[in-house]
């Protein structure tokens, strides 16, 4: 049967991302709990990934990837997830905005914004949807926060305009965060802030907040996505709460394989 074969017929391959990323040691979890010992995980890129996915699409091959939302993958091809009874990439998630202790008071303006920052899965879907159809991201975010001063200014509600003052966001190139972390970056500079945006590996984003290395990020998926580095350095940094809700992540396949549960990967 065509479940039977699925395995072979992928190589026993899953289509990761970069090494670091939460979803990446989720699925070396979940090859482990589903027992799918002949599996190993690829490691690639964000970009790497969907392309691969997009051929597979056009060439009507199957292929598992790692997937999340909010992501414009699921908006430009018939995907689904696969279910996964044992929970381990969780439910719905949080994505966080989280600061270096001392920004409250050394950065007053920047912390209230920090801490107002907040927007929806759709807000967020349209600046990734501008990039991916080739707009530059300066453009997109300029855009995107004349377009929507309003929700722009409940962010910036209380806060002072500065001169100049420098600020350093850390972030890392996944789509979701190069929108968020661009266009908070806009708003900063609508603000009077000179704005630095760092992209490192994920854990550098959690040890360099910690240290004191960068001022505040909004890439932060939570409970399960980045909780092992909440538990090394969750105490070191500051946790402002949500920016974003009903983010997921899991293994994600054309909606044409004949499969819906991670249980079906098993030769
Ligand atoms: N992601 C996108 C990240 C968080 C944001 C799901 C690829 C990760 O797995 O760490």
């Amino acid at each position: 049967n065509a479940t039977a074969n699925i395995g072979e017929s992928i190589d026993y391959t899953i289509t990761g991302i970069d090494p670091g990323a939460g979803i990446m040691t989720k699925t070396e979890e979940v090859i482990k709990e589903y027992g799918l010992d002949e599996y190993s995980l690829q490691t690639s890129s964000g970009a790497t990934m969907t392309k691969a996915l997009e051929t597979a699409i056009e060439n009507e091959e199957p292929i598992v990837v790692t997937g999340w939302q909010p992501h414009w993958m699921f908006t430009k091809f018939e995907i689904k997830y696969l279910e996964d009874p044992k929970g381990v990439y969780g439910e719905s998630e949080t994505i966080n905005t989280m600061v270096r202790k001392g920004l409250e008071e050394e950065m007053p303006s920047a912390y209230t914004v920090l801490d107002q920052f907040n927007w929806s899965l759709e807000q967020m879907g349209e600046v990734m949807l501008d990039v991916q159809e080739g707009t530059d991201i300066e453009d997109a975010s300029r855009a995107w926060v004349d377009e929507n001063q309003e929700l722009v200014s409940e962010w910036t509600e209380g806060a002072e305009p500065v001169e100049g003052k420098e600020i350093e966001l850390l972030y890392v190139t996944w789509v979701s965060e190069v929108a968020s972390t661009n266009v908070l970056k806009t708003v900063l500079e609508d603000m009077g802030f000179n704005v630095t945006i760092t992209s490192l590996q994920p854990q550098f984003m959690f040890s360099g907040l910690a240290e004191g290395d960068g001022d505040g990020m909004v890439a932060a998926w939570l409970p399960v996505t980045h909780g092992q580095y909440m538990e090394q350095f969750g105490d070191q940094i500051v946790d402002l709460g949500p920016n974003l809700e009903g983010a997921s992540t899991g293994l994600a396949v054309p909606s044409y394989m004949d499969i819906d549960s991670i249980e079906d990967l098993k030769a």
